[in-house]
């Protein structure tokens, strides 16, 4: 395989994210999913304890929720919700950092419609409401796990090509 991670590497800790940001539960969310991303690809072991070959630390630096698009009589659209987080993934033998990163993930969403009938494609996958099996639910809390979920898997997919 490509790539050059470090042979060392066996394991990784991943302590809760740090949330700068007012949004609630955010980083409790994003941490168990990138835990569970790394889990489902069984690349790095998941352990608790922090003398690990390897960590990855997280911070939430902003979210951000605001009108993305406007209708013909200027009214709101569409909201977008956005947040950026800092990754580091740390190699704790060598004190190096394998990546260091600053991911961005985002959702939109109409606060006046479901997204299974909204006419946005929220998880912006080119399939669109009733044909996504995806797009169900609150609108704005679809847009935050969207958000999250990519991040996620955008940080997973780093980590996979460093191997
Ligand atoms: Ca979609
Ligand atoms: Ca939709």
């Amino acid at each position: 395989m490509a790539g050059s991670i470090p042979a060392n590497i066996n394991n990784v800790y991943i302590p809760l994210i740090q949330n700068d940001t007012v949004e609630f539960e955010i980083a409790e969310n994003l941490t168990s999913k990138i835990t569970q991303e790394i889990a489902i690809q069984n690349i790095l072991k998941i352990t608790n304890n922090e003398k690990s070959d390897s960590s990855i630390l997280g911070v939430i630096s902003s979210a951000n929720d605001g009108p993305f698009s406007f209708d013909s009589n200027e009214q709101v659209d569409e909201y977008r919700f956005s947040i950026n987080v800092q990754i580091v993934w740390v190699d704790n033998q060598n004190e190096k950092n394998l990546i260091e990163k600053t991911f961005t993930g985002f959702g939109n969403y109409s606060i006046n419609n479901d997204p299974s009938s909204d006419g946005i494609d929220n998880d912006n996958d080119g399939i669109l409401d009733e044909n996504d099996d995806d797009e169900f639910g609150d609108s704005r809390e679809l847009a935050i796990n969207i958000a999250i979920n990519k991040i996620a898997s955008d940080i997973v997919n780093s980590i996979l090509s460093t191997w």
